[in-house]
């Protein structure tokens, strides 16, 4: 199996409407969806999922902004697919971001940077339990992946 990685669409993307130009671009790379919910995370939920930036100073900040209203949660899958999606969203803050990411074409300010990306298989495993029963990832075949990863040999 291709390795997987929890991608969100924070509360920022969804009340601007650009989920589906986020989405556009997964699809566009070559990565298979296989799971996604709609969902309002809770406080408890967002403290939680951020747990490792608990004690730093923008923790609140992030809490109340993850849960101030709903997000998208998918898992998707590609060979390679967290560091390509970790390149994909570019630096944390907009502000930073290098034109062509998604953070760099849809921000110019700090936190509300639209995408969650987990930044290692660790993570991602650790994020995707969090969100999904294994029975809630699908497992299909896209019927054009020969074209997309190609033959390599
Ligand atoms: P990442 O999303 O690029 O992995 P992290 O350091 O894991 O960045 O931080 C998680 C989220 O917390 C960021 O995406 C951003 O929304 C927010 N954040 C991070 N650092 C700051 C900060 O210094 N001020 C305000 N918000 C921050
Ligand atoms: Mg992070």
């Amino acid at each position: 199996m291709a390795e997987r990685t929890l991608i969100i669409i924070k509360p920022d993307g969804i009340q601007r409407q650009v989920a589906g130009q986020i989405i556009s671009r997964l699809e566009r790379r070559g990565f298979k969806l296989v799971g996604a919910k709609f969902l309002h995370i809770t406080v408890e939920l967002a403290n939680e999922l951020y747990s490792v930036h608990h004690g730093k100073p923008f923790l609140n900040g992030l809490v109340k902004f993850i849960s101030s209203s709903p997000s998208l949660v998918m898992v998707w899958e590609a060979d390679g697919i967290i560091e390509i999606f970790r390149k994909m969203m570019g630096a944390t803050f907009g502000c930073n971001a290098e034109t062509g990411t998604i953070r760099g074409d849809f921000s110019c300010g700090k936190r509300f940077n639209l995408v969650h990306g987990s930044d290692s298989p660790e993570s991602a495993a650790r994020e995707i339990r969090f969100f999904f029963k294994p029975d809630e990832l699908v497992n299909y075949d896209l019927t054009n992946a020969h074209w997309i990863c190609g033959v390599n040999d």
